[in-house]
């Protein structure tokens, strides 16, 4: 892969860090807020204003606010999204996403994806909230994506922790095969991460274009593109300590992809599916005997890791855990897939760019019956590893 820009912040803390390089983590799944019942929870996070309190997600459209307590029966409801966003299909559709303004303690603004119907799209909003509540009246729409399908909306959301802009990723407009050939078209905002300024707004938009974009100088590019090729994102963090973005990106047919996402950076869907042509992309040319090759000068970025069918099929990304209880995983990246419940723990070397060894570390005995379906992997607010499964069920990562 191409050297990073930051090489020398990544230099000092690879020096530092990893001191378990190699070592196979000994931990376990330990249930958590066993008493709370939740629904389709999907992200977790925990605000930059001090307070500790944990966000938590619930795709079906409410964000409760999880009590420090975890026996506790009972959280807080913070806010419903259910007579905002409008799902078509739940599976894919409904609340998905949440980031905190970095000043948040200051301004109380806040960010959500949501979907909405007439025409199905994806609406990226900014809200502020009053203590413990939201205020729904106080909505800004930043921005409305178009969706072809109820599938790959995607909606992760976050602000890079050095240059405090919003990235947001977004699926390739659903159905299957990349059919809708939105992902590698650099005047949509599908297939895409994005990367906006909320704190300002370009002529025409309810935010601002940072300049360092960069596709801000290609004709009709849309410019608020930061990444393309990528086919349902799900699981997006940014390291502070190297500075490497992370973004698991959900197979079709074979692969699913551990990606690390560069300024500009081409993912190949759906040329390709992880490191490898897109078969069912190939056939379909050669059945309207057009050619397949890619635009020119493009180089499309391998994954980082993938796996295939064999362990899994639906690849949920976490987070680089830099917390203190489980020394073991320290520097690792943390994912695991949604399906098949396995969960592993990649040892990656920042400054070389290499994979160092891939530790599973959960692997239910029956792959029918995982222990969790991980729909998304978060720290706490010491940097713990959180767990959110499909069922409702939390887990945090111990060591055993
Ligand atoms: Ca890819």
């Amino acid at each position: 892969m191409k050297l990073n820009l930051t090489l020398p912040i990544i230099a000092v803390f690879a020096l530092l860090g990893s001191p378990n390089a190699g070592a196979e983590p000994k931990v376990k799944l330990k249930q958590i807020y066993s008493g709370l019942e939740t629904e389709r929870p999907l992200a977790l996070v925990v605000p930059p204003d001090g307070t500790n309190r944990r966000f938590l997600v619930e795709q079906t459209g409410k964000i409760r606010i999880l009590p420090a307590d975890e026996s506790a029966t009972g959280a807080k409801l913070f806010a419903d999204f259910a007579d905002t966003m409008e799902v078509e299909k739940n599976f894919e559709e409904g609340l998905l996403g949440l980031a905190f303004h970095p000043e948040f303690k200051e301004n109380g603004k806040l960010y959500v994806h949501y979907t909405a119907q007439g025409p199905k799209r994806s609406v990226i909003s900014e809200f502020i909230a009053k203590g413990d509540s939201l205020d729904m009246n106080s909505e800004r729409i930043l921005m409305e994506v178009q969706q072809p399908e109820w599938n790959h909306n995607s909606g992760n959301l976050l602000f890079g922790p050095k240059d405090g802009m919003l990235y947001i990723a977004f699926g390739d407009g659903g159905f299957r095969d990349g059919i809708h050939l939105l992902a590698q078209r650099l005047q949509a905002w599908n297939g895409k991460v994005l990367r906006i300024d909320v704190n300002s707004k370009s002529e025409g938009r309810e935010y601002g274009i940072p300049s360092d974009n960069p596709f801000v100088d290609v004709p009709a590019a849309c410019p608020e593109i930061w990444a393309l090729g990528l086919r349902n994102p799900w699981g997006m963090s940014i390291d502070p300590e190297t500075g490497d973005f992370w973004l698991a990106d959900v197979g079709q047919d074979l692969w699913e992809e551990v990606n690390l996402i560069e300024k500009g950076g081409n993912y190949g869907w759906n040329y390709q599916e992880g490191a490898r042509d897109f078969a069912t992309r190939t056939e379909l040319m050669g059945l309207l005997k057009r050619k397949n090759n890619p635009p020119r000068g493009v180089q499309f970025i391998p994954p980082v890791h993938e796996y295939s069918r064999a362990d899994g099929l639906s690849i949920t990304g976490g987070f680089v855990y830099r917390g203190d209880k489980v020394p073991s995983l320290k520097g690792h990246y943390i994912f695991g897939d949604w399906k098949f419940g396995n969960m592993w723990a990649l040892d990656y070397d920042s400054v070389a760019g290499e994979v160092k060894g891939n530790h599973q570390i959960e692997k239910p005995a029956d792959p029918a019956k995982p222990n969790v379906q991980p729909t998304g992997i978060y720290p706490d607010e010491n940097g713990e590893v959180i767990v959110l499964g499909w069922n409702g069920r939390i887990f945090r990562i111990v060591s055993t």
